[in-house]
């Protein structure tokens, strides 16, 4: 017997400003990812207050998902999903942000969305934030710098989280926060991805500004968590990360405590999400750097209440330790430096399944609580030869990073839920802001000149994967 779990979830995850577009339409206000501009990997796309005319295709078009998405659905259900990571753009919900009533139109789009899940039997999955915000709440209260965007948040996700009660089960409340860290030179894209904000915008002391804007996230999430089970006590809550496990230089204990150390920095919010309060070395750190965030009586009930039920984890690849001797000169790379045991994808990301057991492994030992792989997958080039996708080598990628979730699963006793494929459909790159890095099954005829008819057609990978979920990953 060597198959999944019978109820694993088979899917994939998508996000809304990658591939919806319709940026005007539907009552939908200006969010923050309406203003970045295109970028590739030798061009980082930048972040815009004004609206430059012509560089901001990507998440104004994208692939249509707005219009499309009953097409694409169904092609989801022919591969045999039985899962979707959906994600809500806030900023169709309540354009501005402090708005008093809901956009309706907003609201109904998503639940039809929703319901052509549910009668296709793939069970909704959906995220209420994926770097999706109106810009408005950048512009007149500073983002998540203000204590006020928790009450925003709040009511949002009530709103929806009511709307969708008996329909959605499973809730994210956030994707990725993680990457906002005061101790590390958190990149203009992270901060603006997450805040709205670019780096050289944080004000005063940048540290701070990362430690709040960490600390109300997490306490937004919290509060969401107890809110979202208040309203149906059936919803299942869970909270996102995205980690790349950090490797050791070598065995110099000196860079082993340092990999360590760098690696669990990413760990703070799922401690606070799920320990029931703010870790306490994470608030000592930060008073070494001489900042001091107040942990008042009711955010510590809000961290005792709020416990998230699962864990999300978004797995693409591991690093090696920035840090620790002998490492001065060693080139860097977005993970660290770079691993000689393992090749690399196009755009510099390091191939490594095993990595995928250790973090499960990880993170099921430090919190035992129900893990899902919430993003994995590869971004490559794809082209049409003779009217086919032939992409073998995501085949590849996709069947070594089963292989050891397996692992994981039935040897190591991990307790994994369920594996969403990122971008089952080619989507915007969130990092580059281009169509050219592709992850799908499903290719999408659009360029980044902006061609294309925007067909949707199935690459061999669509049939692999049909297989696997039908086999229930038995090889
Ligand atoms: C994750 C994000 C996704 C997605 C993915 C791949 O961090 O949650 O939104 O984009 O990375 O990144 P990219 O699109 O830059 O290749």
């Amino acid at each position: 017997m060597n198959k999944f779990p019978k109820d694993f979830f088979w899917g994939g995850s998508i996000a809304a400003h990658q591939c919806e577009g319709a940026w005007q339409e539907g009552g939908k206000g200006p969010g923050i990812m309406d203003y970045c501009t295109a970028g590739s990997y030798e061009v980082p796309r930048r972040f815009t207050k004004e609206h430059e005319e012509g560089t901001l295709y990507p998440t104004h078009e994208a692939i249509d998902f707005y219009h499309r998405y009953k097409e694409d659905i169904k092609l989801f259900a022919k591969m045999g999903f039985t899962a979707l990571r959906i994600s809500i753009d806030w900023s169709r919900i309540f354009p501005n942000g402090d708005d008093n009533q809901p956009n309706q139109e907003g609201l109904d789009y998503y639940k039809d969305v929703i319901q052509t899940l549910i009668e296709y039997n793939i069970e909704p999955i959906v995220t209420l934030f994926h770097f999706e915000m109106p810009i408005h709440l950048v512009r007149k209260y500073n983002s998540w710098l203000n204590r006020d965007l928790i009450n925003f948040y709040l009511k949002y996700v009530k709103t929806v989280v009511r709307e969708y009660k008996g329909l959605v089960k499973y809730w994210v409340t956030f994707n990725e926060m993680n990457h906002i860290d005061p101790q590390s030179e958190a990149s203009d894209f992270f901060v603006y991805m997450l805040a709205g904000l670019t780096y050289d915008e944080l004000p005063g002391d940048k540290r701070e500004s990362l430690a709040t804007i960490g600390y109300n996230m997490t306490l937004a999430g919290v509060k969401a968590t107890k809110l979202i089970r208040e309203i149906d006590k059936n919803n299942i809550v869970g909270c996102v990360f995205g980690i790349h496990p950090i490797y050791p230089r070598d065995c110099n204990p000196v860079n082993v405590m340092n990999a360590f150390k760098e690696m669990d920095r990413d760990y703070y919010q799922i401690d606070a999400m799920c320990n029931g309060k703010f870790p306490t070395y994470k608030m000592k750190e930060y008073e070494d750097f001489g900042i001091h965030l107040e942990i008042n009586h009711e955010d510590a009930q809000a961290f005792a209440e709020g416990k998230i039920d699962f864990i999300g984890l978004n797995y693409y690849q591991t690093g090696v330790s920035k840090t620790g001797e002998g490492n001065e000169n060693d080139e860097k790379l977005f993970g660290g430096v770079q691993n000689p045991y393992l090749k690399q994808s196009k755009w510099g990301w390091a191939i490594d399944p095993v990595g995928m057991r250790y973090l499960l492994n990880y993170t099921y030992r430090k919190y035992g609580l129900p893990i899902m792989i919430t993003e994995n997958g590869l971004g490559a080039v794809d082209e049409f030869i003779d009217g086919r996708i032939n992409d073998d080598y995501r085949i590849d990628y996709l069947k070594q990073h089963l292989r050891e979730m397996k692992k994981a699963i039935l040897e190591d006793h991990i307790e994994c839920i369920g594996y969403l494929m990122w971008g089952p459909i080619d989507l915007v790159s969130a990092t580059n802001g281009e169509m050219k890095k592709r992850y799908g099954f499903i290719y999408v005829n659009k360029y980044d000149d902006g061609s294309g008819d925007l067909s949707r057609i199935p690459k061999d990978s669509f049939y692999w994967y049909q297989n696997i979920i039908q086999i229930q990953g038995e090889e």
